[in-house]
């Protein structure tokens, strides 16, 4: 009977990072309740996979809309890991929260690939404040628990830990 032969698996993990690595912050003022507590859930969640404080550099820009402007400067640096993005967008009386969430998802995109680092997409597009603040902790108890600003940092560090096993192009490796 011939055997199936396994195929090589390659899976990040979100648990501790070597020393040395460094993360970025950005982080939009709009909605700056909410979006602070999706900074102090990504802090928290760093801290706990062993990421001094000095480790992790945090940059406030205006809105949603600058998110990926000052992430594509951080990753040009080549100074960090990886870069998150967090923002909260919630629907007014127009439809200037599509044009604002199409903007920054399709920045913060292009941005990770041009770079060639994750750039995480932290940003909250919610109908009402009521339901952007239950995805950032909301009122639980344990106020990280179903707080996109930890989920999206484990995210990263999931990611930082898959590229560093996965082949580099040979151009890269050469
Ligand atoms: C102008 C604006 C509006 C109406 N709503 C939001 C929002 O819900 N969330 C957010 O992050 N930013 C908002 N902004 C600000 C824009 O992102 C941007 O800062 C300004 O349009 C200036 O470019």
């Amino acid at each position: 009977m011939s055997t199936i032969p396994s195929p090589r698996m390659f899976r990040g993990s979100s648990g501790r990072l070597p020393a040395g690595v460094r993360m970025a912050i950005v982080v939009s003022r709009w909605n700056e309740p909410i979006t602070a507590r999706l900074l102090e859930a990504a802090l928290a969640t760093f801290t706990a996979a062993g990421l001094a404080a000095d480790a992790v550099d945090v940059a406030w820009v205006p809105g949603s809309f600058e998110l990926s402007l000052a992430a594509d400067r951080l990753a040009s640096s080549r100074r960090y890991a990886a870069v998150l993005c967090l923002g909260a967008i919630i629907k007014g009386e127009t439809s200037h929260d599509r044009h604002i969430a199409t903007a920054a998802a399709c920045g913060i995109e292009a941005a990770g690939r041009a770079h060639g680092i994750p750039i995480l997409f932290g940003v909250l597009t919610c109908e009402t404040l009521a339901q952007a603040m239950v995805r950032a902790g909301g009122d639980a108890a344990d106020r990280y628990a179903g707080n996109k600003g930890a989920e999206c940092a484990n995210a990263a560090l999931d990611m930082v830990s898959l590229l560093a096993q996965l082949p580099l192009s040979p151009e890269a490796s050469a």
